[in-house]
């Protein structure tokens, strides 16, 4: 990467008016929410460890860092919660893709559901499987047939562990908190961050003054009022992070909506990439909408790769164009 860096100050968000001043307008809605979900018990530590991670990569005005998001959100019923609503994401998405970023020498701040799949452990869904007892020397060995695999998964680890941050979330309010903590952490970065939303985050939820304090009986029907989440998407993409490069993803079940959803969300949120997929074929194609109107269908063509690979280094590509169009500092002025 040799593109000039930028730092805090210098830049003003290139966006829509309008966006920026729906943003303000809403801003109360954020509000709100934000104070009917407690911040995560390990917040301020989440967003110490963000913020030395960035500084340790901001000096180096040629480095970029990116925030991957990865699987899905529980919704909590209870205030001591028993049960809550969830959703079906392996968070595959989101580790493959911190690694194909890896690659590509990006830091990654991975924010991940806690138990959802981790990079490179992805791989290796049973270590007791992988291993037999070696009888001669009564220690354990890695099965022959399973060594060079398991080798050179270790090797890229060993090779990248320092390189990614990983921070948890379990329920939708750590997320949004972590969210947004973590956005304006990187807005220091200017366009040299960027956010990619890979988790599967939930429309719905019930605020904390909605919810009982105990466990919910079973002598009566449950009654369950849930409140739709607002659209983060605006307050990130304009107000905590406007200069970041900020890639969504968008899951349909009905391929008809994909389209139009993917454009109705970059005209209202004028951010830069939505990916949209479906939940069938999400493994094998999505379709890449710009911000431009531009849009392209990456296909796996073979079963060995991660579709991943390609939609990392298509966005990567897409992010140099990103920095590169840029105002320097002095033309911002
Ligand atoms: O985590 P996973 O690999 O099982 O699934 C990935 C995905 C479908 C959650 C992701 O590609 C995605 O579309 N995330 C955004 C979902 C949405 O809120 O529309």
């Amino acid at each position: 990467m040799s593109e000039q860096g930028k730092s805090c100050a210098s830049f003003s968000p290139v966006k829509a008016q309008s966006a920026s001043d729906m943003a303000k307008e809403t801003g109360g809605q954020w509000n709100e929410f934000f104070s009917s979900v407690p911040e995560p018990a390990h917040f301020q530590e989440s967003i110490a460890a963000v913020t030395k991670f960035i500084s340790s990569k901001q000096a180096d005005q040629s480095s970029r860092v990116v925030m991957v998001s990865s699987g899905g959100t529980t919704v909590p019923l209870e205030q001591l919660t028993v049960r809550f609503v969830d959703n079906f994401s392996s968070g595959t998405r989101g580790a493959a893709s911190t690694e194909y970023f890896l690659e590509r020498d990006y830091p990654v701040i991975f924010l991940y559901r806690a138990k959802s799949l981790q990079p490179y452990s992805r791989h290796i869904p049973s270590v007791l499987d992988l291993l037999e007892l070696d009888e001669t020397s009564a220690g354990v060995n890695v099965k022959s047939a399973d060594v060079a695999r398991t080798r050179l998964i270790l090797e890229k680890y060993m090779k990248n562990k320092s390189s990614y941050l990983m921070i948890t979330y379990e329920t939708l309010g750590d997320y949004l908190w972590l969210l947004k903590g973590i956005a304006q952490a990187l807005d220091c970065m200017g366009p040299r961050a960027m956010l990619y939303l890979a988790a599967a985050v939930s429309d719905f939820y019930v605020p904390i003054h909605d919810m009982p304090e105990h466990k919910m009986q079973s002598d009566r029907k449950p009654v369950i009022e849930f409140s739709l989440v607002p659209k983060m998407l605006l307050p990130l993409a304009n107000i905590w992070a406007p200069n970041a490069f900020i890639v969504s993803f968008k899951l349909e079940t009905d391929e008809d909506l994909l389209l139009p959803k993917a454009l109705q969300a970059l005209e209202k949120y004028q951010h830069d990439i939505v990916v949209a997929n479906l939940l069938t074929t999400r493994k094998k194609w999505v379709t890449l909408v710009e911000r431009t109107g531009k849009v392209t269908k990456l296909v796996n063509s073979t079963e060995d790769r991660d579709i991943e690979e390609l939609i990392v280094n298509t966005v990567v590509d897409k992010h140099t164009e990103y920095i590169i169009g840029r105002p320097t500092a002095q033309e911002s002025l």
